[in-house]
């Protein structure tokens, strides 16, 4: 019943049929399923394969925009209702930002949603951030960490310059980072000398709480 759901949902978010999102993960919730599972097995699944219709050129902007927004019917729902089992296990506050050029907003806000959970100050900053705004930002708030979001190619050499930044103005290691999002990979991240990378958001939540220690 509830794998059907689940199902039922991710093909509605990939065929972008906005209206059906609410009700099915409200459906979802009310059968017992766990917001995470709708998150990341039903969710960020139908996500990836919106992706893959976009490469194989069967889907355009347009569909995948409406796919992003289907999604964001679901996350609506689901978001407020998830609990997250880390709790960090020390105070922290960070500065969360999708970094300039990029609009993909989606992942950062997923992000957003566990840390807050896991009872850590979130700065959310939003998307297409420039690098100023979010030292800035990190240094106007004391904040520990530095959390940054990217899923293009073309807008990694932000987060180079978050480290080039930081080390100009003596933060490096005192102030620490953390990046993300389809683009980035852990070489990436040991080549511009960030001090972690996480593969997904769950993920995340136990790096930024090791960092923290
Ligand atoms: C939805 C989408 C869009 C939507 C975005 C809507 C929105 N509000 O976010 C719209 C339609 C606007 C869009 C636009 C474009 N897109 Co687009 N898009 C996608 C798509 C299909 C899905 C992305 C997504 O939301 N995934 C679901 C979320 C949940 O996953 P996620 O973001 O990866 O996040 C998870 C992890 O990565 C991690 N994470 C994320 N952030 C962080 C941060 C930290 C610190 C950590 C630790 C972890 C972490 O945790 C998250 C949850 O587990 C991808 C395809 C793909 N395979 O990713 C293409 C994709 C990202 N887009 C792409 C492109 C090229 C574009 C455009 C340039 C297209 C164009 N010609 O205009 C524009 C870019 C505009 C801009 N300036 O940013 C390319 C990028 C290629 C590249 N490698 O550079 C992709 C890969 C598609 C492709 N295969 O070509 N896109």
């Amino acid at each position: 019943m509830s794998n059907e759901i689940l199902d039922k949902l991710s093909d509605v978010v990939v065929k972008g049929k906005i209206k059906e999102a609410k009700p099915l993960a409200e459906q979802a919730l009310a059968a017992g399923v766990d917001p995470k599972i709708i998150i990341f097995d039903s969710l960020s699944k139908a996500m990836a394969t919106v992706g893959q219709k976009y490469e194989s050129k069967q889907y355009f902007l347009p569909q995948v925009l409406l796919a992003a927004q289907t999604m964001y019917q679901a996350l609506d729902v689901v978001l407020p209702r998830m609990k997250v089992d880390t709790k960090a296990k020390q105070p922290g506050k960070i500065v969360l930002a999708v970094v300039e050029g990029d609009v993909h907003d989606i992942g950062k806000n997923i992000l957003k949603a566990m840390l807050t959970g896991a009872g850590l100050t979130i700065y959310d900053l939003g998307r297409d951030v420039p690098v100023k705004n979010i030292i800035e930002k990190a240094k106007a708030e004391s904040a520990q960490i530095i959390a940054t979001s990217t899923l293009m190619t073309s807008t990694l050499v932000a987060m180079r310059e978050i480290e080039r930044m930081l080390a100009e103005e003596n933060l490096k290691g005192k102030m620490k980072t953390i990046i993300g999002g389809g683009a980035t990979n852990k070489e990436y991240s040991a080549q511009i000398g960030t001090d972690a990378w996480a593969h997904d958001a769950i993920e995340a939540v136990r790096v930024i709480d090791d960092l923290l220690a």
